[in-house]
C-alpha cells in the first residue's frame, strides 16, 4: 500500500521542518511530493536540505506562483505514473493536523474518498476570524445547494483519494484554483458514484506565514460553481 502526500508550498519555510517530521511520526511509510512555486522565502532550499537524509521526500519546482489546483493535478499526474495507491492533500501550514493522517487511512479502506470536515460532529475550527468562518461555510453551503451535493464541508484541502478515482477523473478538465478547485473534484467523484466518507478534523488557523487566499479565489468559486455541472458532463 503505496501512500503518497501531496503539499503544495508557496512560503511556508517557517513550516516545513515540523510539517514533515510530525507526518513521519504518524505515517512513517508515506512519501511526500512538495510541489513549490519558486517561494521567495527560499521554502525549496529547505525541503532540498530535508531530502538529503530523507529519501521519501521528492520536490516539484515550478518556475512561478500558478495556483493550489494545478499544483495539486501536478502531484497527481507525478503519482499516478509511480502506481501510488492512496494521495492525500494537505497544506504545509500545520492548519491540517498530520495526526489524523491515519484516520484517513483507516476510512480510505473502504471508501474511495474521504474529506477532513470541520462541519460534522466531532470537527471544528481553531482561531479563525467571523469572516474566514462566513466564507468556508458559506461556500459549502452554496456549493452543496446548487450541486446537489451530500457533504458538509466542501472547501476543505484535507482529503484523501484511492487512485482508481484520480485515474477516472479527466484531470485535464479541471481548471480551477483555490476553493473552487476542491468542490470541482469533489463534485466529479460523486457524479461517478464513487464511495465519499467525511471524517471530523480540527482545523487550526496557520500561526507561521501568509495566507494566499484572495478576492480572486472567492470569486472564481462564486462564479465557476453553478456551471460545473454543464462543465462536467462530458466526464
Ligand atoms: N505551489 C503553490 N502552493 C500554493 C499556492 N497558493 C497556495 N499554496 C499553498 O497551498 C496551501 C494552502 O494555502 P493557504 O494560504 O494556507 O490557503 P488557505 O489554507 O485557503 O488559507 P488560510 O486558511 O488563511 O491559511 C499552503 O500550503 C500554501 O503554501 C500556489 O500558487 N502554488
Ligand atoms: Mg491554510
Amino acid at each position: 500500500m503505496k501512500t503518497l502526500i501531496v503539499i503544495p508550498t508557496y512560503n511556508e519555510k517557517e513550516n516545513i521542518k515540523f510539517l514533515v517530521s510530525e507526518i513521519f511520526y504518524y505515517l512513517p511509510t508515506t512519501d511526500i511530493l512538495f510541489i513549490d512555486d519558486n517561494s521567495p522565502d527560499q521554502s525549496a532550499t529547505i525541503i532540498k536540505e530535508l531530502q538529503k537524509t530523507t529519501p521519501q521526500i521528492y520536490l516539484i519546482e515550478r518556475p512561478q506562483k500558478l495556483g493550489l489546483g494545478s499544483a495539486y493535478l501536478r502531484g497527481f499526474k507525478w503519482g499516478l505514473e509511480r502506481d501510488y495507491d492512496y494521495f492525500f492533500e494537505m497544506d504545509a501550514d500545520l492548519s491540517h493536523n498530520p495526526k489524523y493522517l491515519p484516520d484517513f487511512l483507516k476510512a480510505i479502506q473502504t471508501n474511495d474518498l474521504v474529506l477532513g470536515s470541520r462541519y460534522i460532529e466531532g470537527g471544528d475550527i481553531e482561531n479563525w476570524s467571523l469572516m474566514r468562518r462566513i466564507l468556508s461555510k458559506g461556500g459549502s453551503l452554496y456549493s452543496q445547494i446548487l450541486l446537489r451535493l451530500p457533504y458538509k464541508d466542501l472547501t476543505g484541502g484535507f482529503k484523501c483519494f484511492s487512485s482508481k478515482v484520480l485515474r477516472s477523473i479527466d484531470l485535464d478538465s479541471v481548471h480551477s484554483e483555490g476553493y473552487c478547485f476542491q468542490i470541482e473534484l469533489t463534485y466529479k467523484t460523486h457524479k461517478q458514484k464513487f464511495k465519499v466518507k467525511e471524517i471530523p478534523i480540527i482545523f487550526s488557523n496557520r500561526s507561521n506565514g501568509k495566507s494566499k487566499i484572495s478576492r480572486k479565489i472567492v470569486l472564481e468559486a462564486i462564479l465557476k460553481i453553478p456551471f460545473l455541472p454543464s462543465y462536467s458532463s462530458s466526464d
